[in-house]
């Protein structure tokens, strides 16, 4: 078929009569036949053109305007005017915190401009949409963007829930009655914030596992499914961390309807602009768009509605999407006479159609941000939007309302002082009733409680349950389970060989029949269930599948096939730690967000955990989460072959600096079981305020019977216990042997060397946990400085280890620093043995001789301790390294 370009007569006149002939011809049919018609000769054109060979580009992009047409638009059910003083005075009360703060205390800090730009997306939300939790209503959960605090701060003072003291001490936490923090802390505002944003990205990520976690409670049937929304309210600089796209594709194909993203798109983040050079709220659009998100773009405020709709109006929006952000920003700086020359000036028939605006005007036309009819019309729209989740890509300017002193410049960000002339710009520009000498002093300012804004805001709040955010953490506690659930764990295996994994997922399975709290239990893996030997439980409790099993697996015809279904209680994220730790913080986090009691459990590949995951990690010790994060497959030497990338010898050392998390290097089926008990006990009965991270190995061995004797249990708890004591207590050379892990068998194989081969009676404890000791000592520590008067406390590492008598020698599959962190309260010197380096691609024993803390140098370990105390020759030492079969000229693992 013959090209018509290269056809003379097909001029451009004639493409101009033509283009107009399509158009009427598709006005015609939308009249006609309505949208779904013109969609349908859409796709039929489209097919013919493929037919005939035209290659159509793909976009999954829509045209540079508002995506609700105004037609389309609800009725704005508020009070626009009352709304807009309510508005104005968070605004100001918001911009004064921060000045206030930063009057006081230079550098402190706070941000203005961020929600300066959000305050119209948050005011809807809060007057329209947010919906608090009540008696029978788990409530909406939002997400604030982190540094847009100010404001969230502002409005709670205006609803009478903050004081003017509280707002005085912004970023004064310590001030005397408290303060307010920087940003959204459920750990230091827990009847306030209930999810922390401000390390960018886990706000997104987070509210997508929220949506999904809450669709998991409603098909599981522990709640009512009533429409509860998740909201996340972030910038859009935000979007370039991985974490906030990560995971969209996952949000369209769960359905999460019940999910809704406001992208605060000012086209600014901290430096400048987010995409100068393109559009970041296109790009956004796609990928949404693309992955099968309902996106709602609200670019233009209703002073745009009528250019738009006149005759020159496709023009404007083609001349709308061909401007890059860098320059939209310009235009917020330069005003109106730079926009008509710039903007309207490029095309002839735009300058004509605002003639009749005068600059200001043109400077003035609102964006769709900033405008509540157009915000509230997204919203709507979301909040009904069936069979997808919502983004929501709102055009604001950063800065809003601070004029010279910032608005849309590169560093409005850091704009935290405003002089007089600004600040009285401010409050003409919003109507803020201060006087011009009061406002100098940037005030906070609150109506009188039966002012209209008063009343007005208060009747919003009441209508919609209550205020937000809130976080409420009262909950009936849990019975602990029973003994007898674990007392089988109590009596050892005898010869037969398990792992402490096979130990977890026996006790979890166990869990997951006990009649009060297995229905809680929320078992978490990242794609890994296999390489645990969790696979019985896929049947036993089933897969969570929002849509149920729609095909027949493979193993149907097998005991533990891989079933999926509808009310399945395993979580089965696939391969994202970041997402499966995002459902742990749902799951345990649960009992303060919606008053359910879940208890998550979450097994992974320990070296994927602190490592990968560590920011989730210190979220979730904000948020309060409760749970057993369980590293599997864990330690450098008991994971054998897999090499540098899996051998984790650090987890414990990363997990160290998480306050109100306990760590713990369980070595025997007892212990775990011990642990787990009272984890639950302290977290679901007591419901204290702390969550646990376990490593369990792959090494089967046979696991210990628990020794006898008082304040084992509480050793085990405590850190420290003595495990296995010497048979030669009398000896006249003494070793004290401490093992955690599967590195506690090394220990009990060099106390046999160290007895009958060297006599030296060796005692063997097992440290579960570096952390807890640490801890107890520093606070021991602690009180005793500030108590010089009193009988100084002991730490119970020093109670424990007093009468120990010899040299001690610790070895584990972590570092080295571990031991260490403990020594300064041993009544002796630790000599530590760890696994320092890089892992190898081996088996454990060659591995544990390559990291020098197998049986062989715990024992050399202890006679060099000796010889240096003068209780050993050196030439006994020298001649046990050759009896051991030791190379001392190997390389050092810490090196090599
Ligand atoms: C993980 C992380 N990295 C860096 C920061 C520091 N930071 C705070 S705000 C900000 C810019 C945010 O820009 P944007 O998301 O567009 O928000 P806006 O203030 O423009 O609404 C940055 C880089 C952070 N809080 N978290
Ligand atoms: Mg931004």
């Amino acid at each position: 078929m013959a090209r018509s370009a290269a056809n003379k007569t097909y001029s451009p006149e004639v493409q101009a009569i033509e283009a107009e002939e399509w158009r009427e011809s598709l006005d015609y049919v939308l009249h006609e036949g309505g949208p779904e018609r013109v969609i349908e000769l859409f796709e039929l054109l489209k097919k013919h053109a493929a037919r005939l060979g035209v290659k159509e580009p793909f976009t999954a992009n829509t045209p540079y305007v508002n995506t609700i047409p105004p037609e389309d638009e609800p009725r704005f059910p508020g009070n626009r005017a009352l709304e807009r003083r309510i508005k104005s005075l968070v605004r100001w009360n918001a911009m004064a915190m921060v000045v206030r703060a930063n009057k006081e205390s230079p550098g402190i800090g706070g941000h203005i401009s961020s929600f300066a730009s959000a305050a119209t997306l948050y005011e809807v939300g809060f007057n329209h949409f947010f919906r608090a939790r009540t008696g029978d209503f788990t409530g909406d959960i939002i997400l604030f963007q982190g540094h847009s605090a100010p404001g969230v701060y502002a409005r709670a003072f205006l609803e009478g829930r903050l004081s003017q003291g509280h707002l005085e001490n912004f970023r004064r936490e310590l001030a005397t009655g408290g303060g307010l923090s920087s940003y959204p802390h459920p750990w230091l505002m827990p009847d306030f914030w209930q999810i922390p944003t401000v390390s960018m990205g886990l706000g997104p990520l987070m509210a997508i596992y929220q949506a999904r976690f809450l669709r998991y409670l409603e098909d599981r049937g522990l709640t009512a499914a009533k429409g509860a929304k998740v909201w996340a309210f972030l910038g859009d600089g935000e979007t370039d961390e991985p974490e906030t796209l990560g995971a969209i594709s996952l949000a369209a194909r769960e359905k999460l309807d019940n999910l809704i993203f406001v992208i605060n798109c000012n086209l600014q983040r901290l430096d400048g602009p987010v995409r100068g050079n393109g559009q970041i709220i296109q790009e956004l659009e796609r990928n949404f768009r693309g992955t099968g998100w309902n996106a709602i773009k609200v670019i233009w405020g209703r002073d745009f509605d009528p250019l738009l709709a006149s005759k020159h109006g496709d023009l404007l929006a083609q001349r709308m999407g061909e401007i890059v952000d860098g320059e939209y920003q310009k235009y917020i700086v330069e005003g109106g006479a730079y926009i008509r020359e710039h903007f309207y000036g490029q095309y002839p028939e735009l300058l004509d159609l605002v003639q009749g605006y005068s600059d200001d005007d043109l400077a003035k036309l609102r964006l769709g941000g900033h405008d509540p009819q157009k915000v509230y019309a997204a919203y709507y729209h979301a909040v009904n939007h069936k069979g997808a989740p919502s983004v929501i890509l709102a055009r604001t300017v950063k800065g809003y309302g601070l004029g010279e002193a910032g608005e849309g410049k590169n560093i409005t960000h850091q704009q935290k002082k405003l002089n007089e002339a600004e600040l009285l710009q401010f409050r003409k520009r919003f109507d803020i009733p201060l006087s011009e000498e009061e406002v100098t002093h940037a005030p906070f300012f609150r109506p009188p409680d039966d002012s209209p804004e008063i009343q007005y805001l208060q009747e919003r709040r009441r209508a919609l349950g209550g205020y937000v955010p809130r976080r409420v953490a009262t909950m009936d506690p849990l019975p602990t389970p029973g003994e007898d659930l674990f007392d089988e764990f109590y009596h050892g295996t005898d010869d037969r060989e398990v792992s402490t994994t096979m130990v977890f997922v026996r006790i979890l399975g166990k869990l997951l029949r006990d009649k009060s709290l297995g229905k809680y239990i929320v078992p978490i893996v990242p794609d890994e269930a296999r390489t645990f030997g969790m696979e019985a439980l896929f049947r036993q409790v089933g897969i969570y599948a929002s849509t149920g099993q729609l095909y027949e697996p493979v193993d149907s015809d097998s005991l533990l096939y891989y079933k999926e279904d509808k009310s399945g209680q395993i979580l089965e994220e696939g391969i994202t730690e970041p997402g499966a730790m995002s459902s742990f913080i749902a799951a345990g986090t649960a009992y303060a967000n919606y008053g359910i009691p879940t208890l998550p459990f979450y097994i992974y590949y320990s070296m994927f955990g602190f490592q990968r995951i560590g920011d989730l990690a210190w979220a979730a010790a904000d948020m309060r989460c409760r749970g057993f994060l369980v590293g599997g497959t864990a330690g450098r030497t008991t994971l054998a072959g897999e090499g540098l990338q899996h051998q984790d010898g650090h987890s414990h050392l990363l997990a160290l600096p998480v306050p109100n998390l306990l760590t713990y290097d369980p070595a025997f089926a007892y212990e775990l079981a011990v642990i787990i008990r009272d984890g639950i006990r302290r977290m679901m009965t007591e419901h204290e305020d702390i969550f646990y991270y376990l490593t369990v190995g792959n090494e089967n061995y046979a696991m210990q019977p628990m020794p006898d004797g008082e304040g084992v249990r509480e050793g085990i708890l405590r850190g420290l216990y003595l495990m296995k004591p010497s048979t030669l207590p009398d000896a006249p050379r003494r070793a004290q042997l401490f093992g955690s892990g599967s590195i506690l068998n090394e220990a009990l194989k060099a106390q046999r060397i160290l007895e009958e081969r060297y006599g030296v009676g060796a005692d063997v404890w097992s440290v579960t946990s570096y952390k807890e000791l640490r801890r107890d000592a520093l606070e021991t520590e602690r009180w005793n400085l500030l108590h010089p008067g009193q009988a100084p406390r002991v730490p119970y590492i020093t109670q424990v280890l007093q009468d120990a008598p010899g040299v001690f020698v610790a070895a584990s599959d972590y570092l080295k620093a571990l031991p260490d962190s403990v020594s300064r309260w041993s009544p002796k010197p630790i000599y530590a043995l760890g696994t320092e380096g890089f892992g190898r691609s081996e088996s454990r024993v060659a591995l544990r001789d390559f990291f020098e803390i197998d049986a062989r140098y715990i024992t050399l370990a202890a006679l060099s301790s000796l010889a240096r105390e003068g209780q050993m020759s050196p030439s006994t030492v020298d001649q046990a390294l050759r009896d051991l079969d030791i190379n001392p000229e190997k390389p050092n693992p810490l090196r090599a």
